[in-house]
């Protein structure tokens, strides 16, 4: 059920994210925060964050850079701290959403056990993912998220494993709504986060998050990492819907994988990852795009 959303840019509350963030220069979590906050308009969440970088954002107490209210929690808890206080939101009448704000490590991994029991109960909450692939407030680990064939602290010569499917698992839990979430797709990105919050039951977006601390990357190019993501089809956009149909955001414009992936340092002397990420791409788009074929999302879902 759809409940109405105030005009974007009309919010008269503090930012959702102020200055004197921690946060590192070129981190995407950064900027999707502020579109977060824009796609809010007057709506004023709180927003549940587990043991990651986006816990250490706001600085030292007790000054904050979050200009709304933030509840930290443990590392595997968040999806469950949000349920305590969804509920109680839901019966005080209150219609403000409760949003997890998480790394891929919380996600992926640790915090799995809490949002899949969340998801499968259809709590009211839109759970947020920002995926930079690694465990990155304790020096850059591996994660389920890590692509194949990149170095982290804990995979010197290359991940061996694949990325895990996470939007395959949330759509097995058949939530109202799933998508992805690309920073160099504006109207998109806005679009999508303001139909999530109009929406109620488990919403779960993922959002491409480039590090430059641990992808050694350019500050300056973490957006344009996520464009050449998409372009070369590593990064699929999509939506899906009660984990049934499907709709495809934007396709893949035949970028070589090898730009991507030599502009960071943590693919660089992992050449042998580079075939097996092809193969990965083209298995995956046939996957998707056959799923969105078979059941496409009806013109009026979003
Ligand atoms: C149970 C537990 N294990 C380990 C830690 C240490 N720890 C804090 S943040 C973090 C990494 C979080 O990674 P991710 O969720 O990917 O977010 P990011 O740091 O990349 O933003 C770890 C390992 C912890 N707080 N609790």
């Amino acid at each position: 059920m759809a409940t109405s959303l105030p005009a974007p840019g009309t919010s008269l509350r503090p930012h959702l994210l102020r200055p004197d963030s921690t946060n590192c220069p070129g981190c995407a979590m950064s900027l999707g925060l502020q579109w977060l906050d824009e796609a809010l308009g007057e709506a004023t969440p709180t927003l549940v964050i587990p043991a990651c970088c986006a816990a250490v954002t706001p600085g030292a107490f007790p000054a904050s850079a979050y200009g709304v209210p933030a509840i930290e929690t443990t590392f595997a808890s968040s999806a469950a701290v949000a349920t305590g206080i969804a509920r109680v939101r839901q019966q005080n009448g209150e219609t403000d959403p409760t949003i997890c704000w998480a790394g891929d490590g919380g996600t992926y991994d640790i915090g799995m056990a809490t949002l899949s029991a969340a998801a499968e109960r259809n709590e009211d909450i839109l759970y947020i993912c920002y995926d930079n692939e690694i465990y990155g407030n304790t020096g850059g680990q591996r994660s389920g998220a890590t692509p194949r064939g990149a170095r982290t602290s804990t995979t010197p010569r290359g991940k061996v494993e694949s990325k895990k499917d996470i939007m395959a698992i949330m759509a097995a839990h058949r939530v109202p709504y799933a998508a992805t979430l690309s920073l160099a797709h504006r109207d998109d990105f806005l679009r999508k986060i303001r139909l999530a919050l109009g929406m109620h039951g488990f919403r779960f977006l993922l959002m491409l998050s480039p590090c430059p601390a641990g992808w050694k990357t350019d500050p300056a190019e973490s957006v344009e990492l996520v464009r050449l993501a998409v372009a070369c089809g590593l990064f699929p956009v999509y939506e899906v819907f009660d984990g049934e149909t499907y709709r495809i955001n934007a396709r893949p414009d035949g970028a070589p994988l090898d730009d991507y992936l030599r502009r960071q340092g943590r693919f660089r002397t992992v050449a042998p990852a580079l075939d097996d990420l092809r193969a990965q791409v083209e298995r995956d788009w046939k996957r998707l795009d056959e799923l969105a074929r078979v059941f496409p999302a009806p013109q009026t879902a979003g």
